[in-house]
C-alpha cells in the first residue's frame, strides 16, 4: 500500500460529565484525528488521544501536533509498505512521542484493513465478537456524588467500575461503593499519586480487604521498586499503566515483581502494532491484560474495541459506550448492552466518520502530500502544506 497523502484535524468535543483524576480536571478534550489516504483513494482514520496538558504523560496536543507535522507525516507520506506495522519503521528514529505515533500507526492499520476488506479486529488478530466494557469514574466532590455516578452506570448495565483515587480520596469512597455494591467488579486507579510514605502505604494496605480486581498505577511511573514492595505484601494485584511504555519496561517490571496485570493503551505504547506486541509479551510472562482508554473519540474508541478482541484481553476494558463521554461523537456512536460492546464486523475501522460534524468541531487542520488538494475532503482543509520529504 502506498500512502498518497495525509491530513490532521484538531477537534474539540465537550465531555458529558467533567472528569477529575489525581492530577487534573477536564470538561472538554482536544484530540488530533489522522487521515491517511492511499493511491487508490482508500482512507484510514486514527486518533492522537494526547491530553492537552503534560500530567498523564509528557506528550501534549501541541507536542503531538509538532511531531506529527514535522516528523511522522513526512516519513509516511509517499511510503510504500506491505503491512501497516511497517509504517512505524519509517519514523523509527523518533524517540518517545508515542501518542502522536499511535495515531499514525492506527490510521495505517485502518487503511490496510479497508484495502483488505476485513475488519480491523481480524487484521490485528482479534478472536472475540464482543468485549466486556467497564467504566472509569473520576474523583467527585462528595462520596454521595460518586455513589450517584456508580449507580447511573450500574443501572446502564456495566458490571465493572474503576474509581480514580488519590491520597485523601481512597479508603472512604472505596468502602462506600463496596458496601453499596458487594458483587460489583471494582478496581481503582491512582495515576501515580502515592509515594513511599508510611501514611500512603497504610492507606493502600487498607484497600486490600475491599475485594478489588486490582490497584492501577499507585506510584510514579518510574518508581517500580515501591510498586514491587507493595505487590510483595498485598494480595490485590498491582496493575501498571504509566510505568509501561515499551515491552522492555514490561520485562523490567516482571523481573522486579512490580505488578501482575498490564493496562495496554495503544496511545501510551506508540500504536496498535506496539500494543499487539505488548499483548504477546504479556501472555508469555503470564500477565493478564485489558485495554485502557484516554476518553477517545469514536475513531480511537473503535480501535480500542478491535484491540480488546485479542485473546489475551481477559479483563474488562475501559471501552464504555460513546454516550458516557460525548453527547455527539465524530463517528456513529459506539454502544454497549449490559456492559458489553460488539466488535465492529464491517471492513476497516468499522464505524462511519461524521465528517460534517468533525469539521464543525475542528480547531485546526494540516495536510501533506500532492494528492491532498484533489481528494473529495480537500474542501475541508484550510491549508495544503508542501511535501517535505
Ligand atoms: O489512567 O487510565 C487512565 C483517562 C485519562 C487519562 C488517564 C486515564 C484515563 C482513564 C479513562 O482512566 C479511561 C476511559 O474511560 O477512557
Ligand atoms: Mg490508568
Amino acid at each position: 500500500m502506498k500512502i498518497d497523502h495525509a491530513r490532521l484535524h484538531l477537534v474539540r468535543l465537550p465531555l458529558v460529565h467533567s472528569f477529575e483524576t489525581s492530577s487534573h480536571r477536564k470538561a472538554h478534550l482536544d484530540h488530533i484525528l489522522v487521515e491517511l489516504v492511499d493511491d487508490e483513494g482508500n482512507t484510514g482514520w486514527g486518533e492522537i488521544a494526547s491530553p492537552s496538558d503534560p500530567y498523564y504523560t509528557a506528550d501534549t496536543v501541541q507536542t503531538s501536533w509538532s511531531i506529527a507535522t514535522r516528523y511522522l507525516l513526512p516519513a509516511v507520506v509517499g511510503a510504500e509498505v506491505d503491512k501497516p506495522g511497517e509504517l512505524a519503521g519509517r519514523y523509527g528514529k523518533v524517540r518517545g512521542n508515542r501518542f502522536a505515533a499511535a495515531g499514525v500507526d492506527a490510521a495505517g492499520w485502518a487503511l490496510w484493513a479497508t484495502r483488505e476488506g476485513i475488519p480491523l479486529a481480524s487484521a490485528l488478530g482479534g478472536t472475540r465478537s464482543s468485549v466486556v466494557a467497564g467504566v472509569s469514574l473520576g474523583i467527585e466532590k462528595t462520596v454521595d456524588d460518586l455513589l450517584a455516578q456508580v449507580g447511573t452506570h450500574v443501572d446502564a448495565g456495566y458490571r465493572r467500575v474503576k474509581l480514580k483515587i488519590a491520597p485523601g480520596w481512597d479508603v472512604e469512597p472505596v468502602r462506600a461503593v463496596r458496601a453499596a455494591y458487594p458483587e460489583l467488579m471494582l478496581q481503582v486507579d491512582a495515576n501515580g499519586a502515592y509515594r513511599d510514605d508510611p501514611d500512603h502505604l497504610a492507606a493502600l494496605a487498607r484497600l486490600d480487604d475491599a475485594g478489588l480486581l486490582m490497584i492501577e498505577q499507585p506510584f510514579a511511573p518510574r518508581d517500580l521498586l515501591t510498586s514491587a514492595a507493595l505487590q510483595a505484601r498485598s494480595s490485590t494485584p498491582v496493575c501498571l499503566d504509566e510505568s509501561i511504555e515499551t515491552v522492555d519496561d514490561l520485562r523490567t517490571a516482571d523481573a522486579l515483581g512490580a505488578g501482575r496485570i498490564l493496562n495496554i493503551k495503544a496511545s501510551r505504547m506508540g500504536g496498535l502494532t506496539a500494543a499487539v506486541r505488548a499483548h504477546d509479551a504479556a501472555a508469555e510472562l503470564g500477565w493478564p491484560v485489558w485495554c485502557g482508554g484516554m476518553h477517545e473519540f469514536g475513531i480511537g474508541r473503535a480501535a480500542n474495541v478491535a484491540l480488546s478482541s485479542l485473546p489475551g484481553f481477559t479483563l474488562p476494558s475501559d471501552v464504555s459506550a460513546s454516550e458516557k463521554y460525548y453527547a455527539r461523537d465524530v463517528t456513529e456512536p459506539i454502544t454497549a448492552r449490559d456492559g458489553v460492546v460488539d466488535v465492529p464486523a464491517r471492513a476497516g475501522l468499522g464505524v462511519e466518520v461524521d465528517t460534517e460534524f468533525l469539521v464543525r468541531s475542528r480547531l485546526d487542520t494540516f495536510a501533506l502530500g500532492d494528492g491532498a488538494e484533489h481528494d473529495p475532503a480537500a474542501g475541508l482543509a484550510v491549508a495544503v502544506a508542501p511535501r517535505q520529504s
